[in-house]
């Protein structure tokens, strides 16, 4: 029987900055865990010959965020395969018009393509009906997927190879359990393309917890499913052949995967018995240092950084989003806890609840630089996102919400506060980064690393790119790349594509405007930590951070705050006391 194939072309899109030009880096810092989860169900398929045995599936996977799309170089392998689709990958509601930009040029050429993610997920799993923007894919024929593809995949393929795909494909009732789940991996090349060659995988999905703003529970669902040891380590086995051994584990909460014990477990027996040089970003929550080992054991198994979701130190603003698990007195012990297993913490930190003010989110960044050891915070405006409990009774009580989901990054006003005009909110969040990063604070930041025994190397990078990722390129750390590149061409529809003649000195005027304020900025912090460097006496650094909570003793924070605790809330009795 003769031969032919069936071309997939996976991408990530990536969403457009202020002047419409696609936010891209020459080497991204994060990998797209929904591009490799895809790629893995894709070439599963492939091996298992799911279109016959005469089919061979091609696969090409691209992350926007660190390469160009080439749509019409992608148009000619398909026809020249002479079958095949355009998957549009881990779309999220931010990057939906530039998904929608993306499609809308394959279907012009005539090529199918389907969309999944969490914009459409979140959309479909909260809102009575399709929103317009879902609504306006489908009619230019891009299907929708809602729910997780696990499991799903070779009949997708079969319904677009025998032209039987549907407009929606919804399984947000029914998840895939991830016990024998199809394992994420993606080729060295893709990998290559993220700095540090880190590669991602999910050892579980679902969150026990209710937060308002979150889209994941909705989507994803409040049970625990989780990936078994077994495969954890054969995804690790598996990335270690193409010479990959770091990872972002992009469970939302860590410390909730039921199975965390087992797998950190093997990790360790990896690291230490098979010699795996394994390195671990993990998320978790505010509670992780009460379960017995879970951080000592994260360490061993290669856990260098973890993210933390904070939130926010004002327990108002936490029960007000049902964030009710997050204990505003267990924070610093918290953080003292990952600071002895010598792992970097990066707390991310809402602005916007509906009693902040400007001055009230000046106040408690200030509490947070003396009173809290974090390393790194990362500041996100509340935002409405489709998906989350809060986007959806804003939509079915009317109230105005920013109609372009371009915008729904977390780095702009969405919906209107009760307190702070839009761009009092505006400053308050450019203020934010502006406050945590001063040099100072980086001086305070890099002298609590020395004194506890963190990487003086990998502070100077993380506070670097933290420090100047908002400031400098105007983009959040989380989107945050080496070398930016503008497209002259793939500038958003509506904009008009400037003239060479304007383009190309604008853009070497600008790239110069940039490499000087980074210039600047890496020399001041290199002066501050050869200032710290030098000091005898940096080890024995204390401050009221980094100081151990007298027993019985109450920090001062959470005596400011003390009103807001409920008394039924489980708070020390000191605090409940000076309540009254
Ligand atoms: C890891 C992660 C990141 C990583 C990598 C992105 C990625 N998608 O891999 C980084 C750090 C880059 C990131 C950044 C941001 N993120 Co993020 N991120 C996540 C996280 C924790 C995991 C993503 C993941 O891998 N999920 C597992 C995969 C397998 O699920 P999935 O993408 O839904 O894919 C499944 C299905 O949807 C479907 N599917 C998906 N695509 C396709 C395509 C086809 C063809 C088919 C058939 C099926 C299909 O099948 C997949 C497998 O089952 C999620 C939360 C979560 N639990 O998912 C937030 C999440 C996706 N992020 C979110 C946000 C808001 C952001 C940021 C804007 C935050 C910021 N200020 O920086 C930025 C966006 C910038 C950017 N350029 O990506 C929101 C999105 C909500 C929304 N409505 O849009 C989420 C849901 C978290 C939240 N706060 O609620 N993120
Ligand atoms: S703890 Fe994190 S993942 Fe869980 S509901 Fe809250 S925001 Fe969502």
């Amino acid at each position: 029987m003769p031969k032919r194939t069936f071309k997939v072309v996976l991408i990530k899109p990536s969403h457009y900055d202020a002047d419409g030009y696609v936010i891209q880096w020459r080497r991204s810092t994060i990998p797209s865990n929904s591009l490799a989860s895809i790629y893995g169900l894709v070439a599963e398929c492939a091996d298992a010959k799911v279109l016959g045995p005469d089919v061979d599936i091609e696969i090409e996977a691209y992350d926007e965020c660190n390469t160009i799309v080439d749509v019409r170089g992608a148009v000619r392998r398909i026809r020249a395969a002479g079958g095949g689709f355009v998957g549009l990958v881990g779309v999220q509601s931010n990057q939906f018009p530039r998904a929608l930009d993306l499609g809308r040029q394959f279907r012009d050429a005539g090529v199918t393509v389907v969309m999944g993610g969490f914009h459409p997920s979140g959309c479909i799993s909260m809102l009575p009906e399709l929103p317009p923007d879902l609504k306006e894919a489908q009619a230019l024929g891009i299907t929708l997927y809602a729910g997780e593809a696990e499991g799903r995949m070779a009949d997708l393929l079969r319904d677009i190879d025998g032209g039987r795909l549907k407009p929606l494909y919804n399984y947000l009732s029914d998840m895939p359990g991830m016990g024998a789940a199809t394992l994420p991996i993606l080729p060295r090349h893709v990998v290559t393309r993220v700095a540090g060659h880190y590669s991602s995988f999910d050892a579980g999905r679902g969150c026990p917890f209710q937060c308002s703003f979150c889209t994941i529970i909705n989507v994803q669902g409040r049970k625990s499913r989780y990936r078994t040891a077994n495969d954890v380590e054969a995804i690790v086995r598996a990335n270690a052949a193409q010479g990959i051994t770091r990872f972002f584990v992009t469970d939302d909460n860590f410390a909730r995967n039921k199975n965390w014990e087992p797998i950190l477990d093997r990790l360790i027996e990896l690291r230490e018995k098979a010699g795996f040089r394994i390195r671990l970003m993990l998320q978790v929550d505010t509670l992780c240092h009460r379960i017995p080992g879970f951080i000592e054991k994260s360490a061993r198994a290669g856990c260098t950084a973890v993210f933390i979701g904070l939130e926010n130190i004002n327990p108002e603003s936490l029960l007000g989003s049902k964030k009710r698990q997050n204990k505003i007195w267990e924070y610093r012990e918290m953080l003292q806890a990952w600071r002895r297993a010598k792992v970097l913490t990066y707390a991310g930190y809402i602005l916007g609840f509906p009693t902040d003010t400007p001055e009230s989110i000046a106040r408690d960044i200030e509490i947070i630089k003396k009173e809290l050891p974090i390393d790194l915070l990362e500041f996100f405006l509340l935002t409405p996102l489709p998906g989350s409990e809060d986007h959806k009774n804003l939509h079915l009580r009317g109230v105005a919400m920013d109609p372009d989901m371009n915008n729904y990054d977390l780095e702009h006003v969405c919906a209107a506060h009760p307190l702070m005009s839009k761009e009092m909110w505006e400053d308050a969040y450019n203020d934010a980064w502006a406050r945590f990063y001063s040099d100072e604070h980086v001086e305070t930041i890099m002298r609590r690393a020395a004194a506890t025994g963190i990487n003086m190397t990998k502070i100077f990078d993380a506070v670097t790119v933290f420090s100047g990722a908002a400031r400098i390129e105007g983009v959040h750390p989380l989107q945050f790349g080496f070398v930016r590149r503008k497209v002259r061409a793939q500038r958003r529809p509506g904009m008009p594509i400037v003239n060479p003649l304007l383009f190309y000195p604008w853009r070497a005027f600008d790239v110069l405007r940039v490499l000087w304020r980074w210039w600047t900025l890496v020399r001041r912090h290199r002066a501050i930590q050869a200032k710290v460097a030098a000091d005898p006496t940096a080890a024995r650094y204390m401050d009221e951070a980094l100081a151990p909570t007298a027993a019985g003793a109450q920090d001062h924070f959470v005596e400011v705050f003390a009103d807001k605790i409920p008394k039924t809330y489980g708070a020390p009795v000191r605090v409940a006391v000076a309540a009254k």
